[in-house]
């Protein structure tokens, strides 16, 4: 019989430790793809933060490394001064970036590293619980704010793909979502967009993806999908906001 699809083999045979529904697995299977697709598989070093996707690296026969909270722009700059022909790829979620590691992200977009960073933000800290992030939206119910958030008292929602592309150091930023089988093939054209760039040696390259966390959102999955339309996406618009391959032809 014809194999029309399989599963990519730079996966492990150890099951993902993602919730059902959660956007990360769906992630990590667009990253392997293109890993496998782009002939990365051995050039390929991931850097995965402290969260929901700790465990990624036990789910990649790829070299990797865990960063400890927020740290994983400083970790992968070091690995790609002393590697420079390497495709260094750091994975964070919104928690891990946002609150415990904003002055990393924004020293290695300052400095223009030549990394992709591909950006999960489903809008709460998943591994924890379901407590309220930088990015979790106004009114937004979490184990940290039951009555909803409110900009009185925790601020606004930070809208990472706009505030990257807004600095020099930054190649390309695009903000892409994972709830439907469109916008996973848009998510895989710009996450795969973005390791091209940086084999081509340019700066910092940002793929936020709206990722929906039904166990922290407290909604059953296919709710969750629809959440991502109705309230992530009007908060968190999708589309490119800075491509300088485009601009410069
Ligand atoms: C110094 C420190 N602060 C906080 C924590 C708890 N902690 C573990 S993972 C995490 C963040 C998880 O949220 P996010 O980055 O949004 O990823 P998700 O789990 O939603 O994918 C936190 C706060 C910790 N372990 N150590
Ligand atoms: S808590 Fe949320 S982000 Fe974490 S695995 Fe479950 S659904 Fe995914």
């Amino acid at each position: 019989m014809k194999v029309v699809y399989k599963k990519p083999e730079v996966l492990t045979d150890v099951s993902f430790s993602y919730c059902g529904g959660c956007g990360h697995g769906i992630i990590n299977k667009l990253l392997a793809e293109i890993l496998e697709e782009e002939k990365l598989t051995e050039k390929a070093i991931l850097v995965w933060p402290i969260g929901c996707s700790v465990y990624a690296d036990q789910n990649f026969n790829v070299d990797s490394i865990c960063a400890l909270h927020g740290r994983a722009p400083a970790v992968a700059t070091g690995i790609k001064r002393s590697l420079p022909d390497n495709a260094v790829i750091v994975y964070q979620g919104d928690g891990d970036m946002v609150s415990e590691g904003m002055a990393e992200i924004m020293h290695a977009v300052i400095r223009g590293e030549k990394i992709n960073v591909i950006f999960v933000n489903n809008a709460i800290f998943g591994m924890t619980g379901g407590q309220m992030a930088p990015t979790t939206l106004l009114g937004q119910k979490t184990a940290t704010s039951p009555y909803g958030r409110k900009a009185a008292n925790s601020g606004y929602p930070v809208h990472m793909a706009e505030l990257i592309s807004s600095f020099e150091g930054c190649y390309y930023s695009e903000r892409v979502s994972v709830n439907s089988p469109n916008n996973i093939m848009a998510a895989k054209k710009a996450i795969k967009k973005s390791v091209q760039y940086q084999m081509d040696g340019k700066g910092l390259s940002f793929v936020e993806v709206v990722s929906q966390c039904p166990t922290g959102w407290g909604v059953k999955p296919l709710d969750s999908l629809k959440m991502v339309d109705t309230s992530m996406t009007k908060i968190y618009p999708l589309g490119v906001f800075k491509d300088s391959g485009v601009e410069r032809n």
